[in-house]
């Protein structure tokens, strides 16, 4: 390590003595032979878990924020609102089964993730050690950076992840300015796997989750704040950029511009600049890289400060929306 190197440590606990385990109480002698489970039946196993996923599907129907896309920068915006706000229901749609997307690894699979300054103030907040080259700092391996920020959004009590659940469509309703306007009231979704077979099976309706603050007609209820939805469902691809995509066919005054060639100083600032409401249609949202496609942007590369800046942005519109 470099002499600008420092490397701030998580804390672990680590054992200098004799082998020592959460189990060594119990296996006293080393002897697994008569290693017994507590007891359990197969249908218990179905209703721990079917139970409380029908009941979230039912709390969760209506939601204040509903976050579509959980890679690194709508992971970020989900600990930064929850952590502000644990009165609002907070959704997070992801069509993969495991939250990340691109922050899994870094560029090219080299594992390290780089983030330039100052998003290192973040790094620190969250409690991911990093190693501080000067303007930019590096954690060891993206999924470590990706696996804490799950971690730790998922431990707030008003958080629910439905993963392996794709965002087919967005719900509109006619907005309060009028004319064609329409303003976002909540998301379509479907099952994952059910989406990607829409063209070998026959129909298989989806499902949806409503945003608050509409009565039973549709129209605004104005006695409480309506929810938003935040897309950072990132740059083009099988399922990428969503949002931005569904959002300039809505709105006919827009077009999806397309994200620019790389250029890592640009693009960064650029994705930040531009992220959070979007001014053509009412209560959605943006961050990540879906911005560059909306904004025409330029692409960063591995860098990944302006995934979570970009996503602490948009955030921080939000929490003023329910200020
Ligand atoms: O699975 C997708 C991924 O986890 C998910 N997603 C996409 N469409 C969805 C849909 N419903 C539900 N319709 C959906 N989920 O969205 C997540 C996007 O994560 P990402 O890592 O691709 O985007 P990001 O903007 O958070 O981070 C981008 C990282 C990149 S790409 C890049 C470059 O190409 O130059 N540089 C960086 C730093």
């Amino acid at each position: 390590m470099s002499s600008t190197q420092t490397e701030t440590q998580p804390q672990l606990q680590v054992s200098s003595g004799p082998i020592c385990h959460a189990l060594s109480d119990i296996v006293k002698t080393d002897d697994w032979s008569d290693f017994k489970f507590a007891p359990i039946t197969e249908s218990t196993v179905s209703r721990a878990m079917t139970s409380r996923y029908f009941a979230d599907m039912d709390k969760y129907a209506v939601a204040d924020v509903i976050i579509v896309g959980c890679g690194s920068s709508g992971l970020s915006a989900a600990y930064v609102i929850a952590k502000n706000r644990p009165d609002l229901k907070i959704v997070l749609v992801e069509s993969a089964l495991a939250c990340g997307g691109g922050g899994w690894v870094s560029g090219q699979l080299f594992s390290a993730m780089v983030m330039r300054k100052p998003t290192d103030l973040f790094l620190k907040e969250v409690g991911i050690p990093y190693e501080d080259e000067g303007d930019y700092v590096v954690v060891k391996h993206a999924a470590l950076f990706t696996s804490t920020m799950i971690s730790k959004v998922l431990q707030f009590p008003n958080v629910k992840l439905f993963n392996a659940t794709a965002v087919e469509d967005l719900i509109t309703r006619p907005s309060s300015k009028g004319g064609d306007s329409v303003t976002v009231a909540g998301v379509v979704t479907n099952w994952t796997l059910v989406t990607m077979n829409h063209d070998t099976q026959s129909c298989m309706d989806p499902n949806v989750i409503e945003l608050a603050g509409y009565k039973q007609d549709g129209t605004r209820d104005h006695s409480q704040k309506h929810g938003v939805i935040l897309s950072t469902t990132g740059h083009d691809g099988p399922f990428g950029a969503f949002s931005a995509k569904r959002i300039v066919s809505i709105d006919n005054s827009n077009n999806l511009v397309g994200m620019k060639g790389l250029d890592m100083n640009r693009a960064e600032a650029g994705v930040v600049k531009n992220s959070g409401s979007y001014a053509g249609v009412e209560s959605i949202y943006f961050a990540g890289m879906e911005v560059a496609e909306l904004a025409g942007c330029n692409r960063m590369g591995p860098t990944f400060g302006a995934m979570v800046v970009s996503g602490v942005k948009a955030a921080e519109e939000i929490l003023k929306h329910f200020a």
